[in-house]
């Protein structure tokens, strides 16, 4: 290992510039998910006018609105975030797999690193374990990745 060049990116925020795309359904959620993920790239030296924050109906419609920002050139990385909650509804197997799939191919075809904030969970009561209690927030973790693969990219074209 100690002869081998690792290439990677470091959590220095630059000149980075972020859009967050974040979902409104479920908003009690999704909000903890934002904070964090602000929190998050500011607490690494990301100044606010280099952040973005556009807002969709639901993770079903982030990729479309995710797709556009990524080919906009006016952001090195997306962040987007949601919640997809299963209660009772085979819905959630739809909106959850199409979310992921759609934002996989947004990031592959843009070239601009799209971090995955979604939580999917059974129920409620996880997804607030995931939005910033027990387990961590979400958000705050979808934002360093950004971060990460915004800067490796970077070094990657260097
Ligand atoms: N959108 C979510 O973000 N989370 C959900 O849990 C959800 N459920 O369960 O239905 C959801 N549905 C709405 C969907 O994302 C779209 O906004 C809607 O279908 C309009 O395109």
């Amino acid at each position: 290992m100690d002869n081998i060049r690792v290439i990677e990116g470091d959590l220095q925020a630059r000149d980075l510039r972020f859009a967050i795309a974040a979902a409104r359904f479920n908003d009690y959620i999704v909000e903890s998910l934002i904070r964090g993920a602000v929190d998050t790239l500011r607490r690494h030296g990301v100044s606010e006018k280099n952040i973005e924050l556009v807002r969709v109906p639901g993770a079903f419609d982030l990729p479309l609105i995710v797709r556009r920002l990524a080919a906009s050139s006016r952001y090195d990385a997306v962040v987007a975030l949601g919640a997809v909650i299963r209660g009772a509804t085979a819905h959630f197997d739809y909106v959850a797999g199409e979310c992921a799939g759609g934002l996989a191919r947004a990031a592959a075809d843009s070239g601009i690193p799209v971090a995955f904030g979604i939580l999917t969970t059974d129920t409620i009561e996880q997804a607030i374990e995931r939005a910033g209690t027990k387990s961590g927030n979400k958000g705050a973790d979808a934002a360093v990745s950004a971060l990460e693969l915004a800067n490796l990219m970077r070094r990657l074209d260097t």
